[in-house]
């Protein structure tokens, strides 16, 4: 309202803020964020409108976070102070000596509040830097303890806290959400026998089997070092020429090439740990587990031309995402399933289970699902949560162990090291998000930012001064696995980690057509950007090993001749896998139907008020979520009744950030849509990235405009788009079923029409 603006201080209209009233400043106006009467909102919102959130959950709303609620700050009717608690009397202006003065060094407040605000920002992460996070809970199934004494795993119903970061990993902080990339998937477990940290991505396999090799992937896929171009992008020559070089990259690939490496949202990518791991029993019988995630709203991803617009359109766009179904109540799920196998089996595999760049088919081992995970609760403070969030691949806990991948041996030194830097020292495990819930006590004091009064003088062991404790745990506690060593010391790899194209191929064809499109498409376009025309041909060349028409395709968007295929060393043959069809994106379509999924209404003046109503009614009760969209914000009159208010415009709510289109009835509303050319290129953009459309009677007159195809490029109906009288309530229910289920890509062609 005026009169609390008016009062607000600061508000330079007001007389009051100036000459010599300023030397008595007036008290701050303390608003309730809950009186409507304070703030002006008639619907209860504060800061932020109830699809954002207020940014103030519930304390303790999640039973497992409730510990950090004792560092929870919470401003609310306060009256503001330095860092010293003193009471700040003006909080606008600086201290001068006379008004047109000078200021003075003596402005201990304004040199506190400077001097903290140059040193907000931290290092961002070397990779991963771009990532969202949020709250929630893990939930075991079953007693796994015939496999591991893991305690997280040590009773049916057994809830265990999670913070988890979904990320991408080439982009900086501020880079876009939708770039052609792997996604990070870290899980931070507060179990109660310590902290677990599964830091897993979206794709099961890596680019490389040594660590030795990881600062070099990195540095030819950032940003070439001389002009800082490209971001958050692969398709550049220093990541090409690096891959062309190294063979054993070629199954990461596949998959990076893959509709994988652009997902419709946070919520339905799977996770994998990638490595094998140990479990390990109390009896101390070991057994090899890989870790598998599994989205409970199915495995789905955008199309790549969506993505690139979508990166304009909303470059937040997955952190929007995560962020308002949570708001909204609808909890993102996944299935953890243990993928367990011993080690005479592994001996048995044509692969190196040690060889990170190969994955075990679920149809040569199943999976296990042993619990579930529900994130509940979004992060409170976006620094102190998600970016001081410090995963640790060296982060395990009783029952569980390393395994020899050279890979994950690495990790397991360079996650606290990054740390140390990142975080500003050795104790980054007291910033609170990433302190345990089980007690911690030990002998290791002092550094930088130390947080905890050790009492007592001992800091030692053994002492007798303390009756030595902390006592070690001794066979309670953590124990690694006692697996035998021996050879020599070499620099080298095993036999079998030198084959690396068998599984490239698997994957190949283990995709659908349409999927098997898109990854042609996909090295077409990076290769395109690739300036040096001797990289691409080291590509293709090496694709010729994977598949022949894979390989000609992709030549073929080159304007290449096929090269001959890349020698191979024949140390061991390419294996000859049978189709795996759980590496399709289609084997997991979810069982979330259309929760959450987001439905455009199109309306313009003289539209259908009562069929919008309707339809808007029926998709807002299985869950989705429909908006009407128009030209401008405002009422817009209707056939009858009274008029509709638009929620979001054509040009800052563009077709890529929905799933599906409906097109109302109403000729005068069509006749002025059609003069629209952002809702023709939404129409458009729809049948492109093969989202179902709804349209209803004169609604098909602006789907002619936009001239879509009807049918199929073979000429049948195309099932996607439902042509519909008013009041087909049968139209209504087989539009939710094409948007329950996967994208049209039967209409796609290359070029698109
Ligand atoms: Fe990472 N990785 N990584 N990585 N990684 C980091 O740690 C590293 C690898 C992964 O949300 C860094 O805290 C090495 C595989 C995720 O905070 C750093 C090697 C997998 C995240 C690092 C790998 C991952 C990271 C950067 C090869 C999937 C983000 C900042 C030996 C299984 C975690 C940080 C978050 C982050 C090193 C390979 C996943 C530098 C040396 C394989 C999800 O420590």
């Amino acid at each position: 309202s005026q009169a609390l603006a008016d009062a607000m201080p600061g508000n330079p209209n007001v007389a009051g803020q100036y000459g010599a009233a300023a030397r008595t400043p007036q008290e701050g106006v303390h608003v309730s964020a809950s009186d409507p009467a304070a703030t002006g909102s008639t619907t209860g919102e504060t800061t932020a409108s109830p699809k954002t959130g207020n940014g103030q959950p519930a304390l303790g709303a999640n039973a497992g976070t409730a510990p950090l609620d004792r560092v929870r700050a919470d401003d609310s009717g306060r009256v503001l102070t330095t860092n010293q608690g003193v009471p700040v009397g003006d909080n606008q202006n600086s201290l001068k000596a006379g008004l047109r003065g000078y200021t003075l060094m003596e402005d201990f407040i304004l040199r506190e509040k400077i001097t903290h605000f140059d040193h907000e920002r931290i290092p961002e992460r070397v990779v991963h830097a771009r990532g969202s996070a949020a709250h929630g809970y893990f939930e075991c199934y079953k007693e796994q303890s015939d496999l591991t004494r893991a305690s997280l795993f040590a009773k049916a119903g057994k809830r265990t806290p999670v913070f988890v970061r979904f990320s991408t990993v080439a982009g900086e902080r501020g880079s876009t959400d939708t770039a052609r990339d792997v996604r990070g998937f870290a899980v931070k477990f507060y179990t109660d026998e310590g902290n677990w940290d599964l830091v897993g991505n979206n794709m099961p396999v890596f680019f490389i089997q040594d660590a030795m090799k990881f600062p070099d992937l990195v540095h030819a896929v950032k940003p070439e070092p001389h002009n800082g171009i490209p971001q958050a992008a692969s398709a550049h020559d220093t990541f090409w020429d690096f891959a062309s070089l190294m063979p054993e990259i070629t199954h990461m690939l596949m998959w990076a090439m893959s509709d994988r490496a652009i997902p419709r949202s946070y919520r339905t990518m799977q996770g994998f740990g990638v490595h094998t791991f140990r479990l390990v029993n109390a009896e101390g019988k070991s057994v090899f587990c890989k870790f598998h995630w599994s989205p409970m709203a199915g495995t789905h991803s955008l199309v790549w031309d969506e993505a690139v617009k979508i990166s304009g359109a909303d470059s937040d766009f997955h952190r929007r995402d995560l962020w308002e179904a949570i708001e909204a109540g609808a909890y993102p799920e996944w299935e953890l399933a243990l993928q367990v196998f011993t080690e005479e089996q592994a001996e048995a595999f044509e692969f190196d289970v040690l060889d990170p760049t190969k994955l075990i088919p679920e149809e040569m081992v199943p999976l296990t699902p042993v619990g579930k995970m529900v994130l509940n609760r979004n992060p409170d403070n976006f620094f102190a949560e998600t970016e001081q969030v410090a995963f640790c691949t060296a982060h395990i806990v009783p029952g569980i162990d390393f395994s020899n991948d050279p890979l994950l041996q690495g990790r397991i030194h360079s996650y606290v090291d990054t740390q140390i830097s990142r975080l500003g020292g050795a104790n980054f495990h007291e910033i609170p998000i990433n302190s345990p819930i089980a007690p911690l006590h030990n002998n290791q004091r002092d550094g930088m930012h130390r947080q905890a009064i050790n009492r007592g003088r001992v800091a030692y062991e053994p002492n007798s001064l303390a009756g030595g404790a902390p006592f070690q745990a001794g066979g309670r506690g953590f124990n690694s696995f006692p697996q035998a060593a021996d050879g020599d010391k070499v620099r080298g790899k095993p036999e079998k980690f030198a084959e690396h194209y068998g599984q490239a191929r698997l994957f190949f064809i283990s995709q659908t057509p349409p999927e098997q499109d898109h990854i042609v498409n996909a090295f077409r376009f990076e290769l395109t950007k690739v300036q040096t025309v001797a990289i691409r041909k080291r590509i293709v060349a090496m694709l010729r090993n994977v598949d022949e028409t894979l390989a000609q395709r992709v030549a073929d968007g080159l304007g290449l001749a096929l090269p001959p295929a890349m020698p191979t060393l024949d140390l061991v043959p390419i294996p000859d896998y049978a189709p795996a069809p759980s590496l399709s994106l289609t084997h997991r379509p979810g069982s979330t139907g259309i929760h959450t999924r987001r439905v455009a209404i199109l309306v313009g003046p003289g539209v259908d008020a009562a069929q919008v109503r309707d339809i808007y009614g029926a998709l807002l009760a299985d869950g989705a979520v429909p908006r009407l969209v128009g030209s401008a914000l405002g009422p817009v009159d209707t056939q009858a009744g009274a008029p509709l208010a638009v929620e979001v415009t054509l040009e800052t709510a563009p077709g890529v950030l929905f799933d599906a289109v409906v097109i109302p009835d109403g000729a005068a509303a069509i006749e002025q849509l059609s003069l629209d050319a952002n809702a023709l290129d939404f129409v458009r953009q729809q049948y492109r990235h093969c989202k179902p459309l709804l349209v209803i009677d004169a609604g098909k007159a602006l789907l002619d405009k936009a001239g879509v195809p009807l049918t199929l490029p073979d000429g049948s109906a195309d099932p996607a788009i439902i042509i519909a009288a008013a009041g087909d309530a049968k139209a209504v229910a087989a539009f939710k079923q094409a948007l329950a289920g996967q994208r049209a890509y039967a209409r796609e062609t290359d070029p698109p029409r």
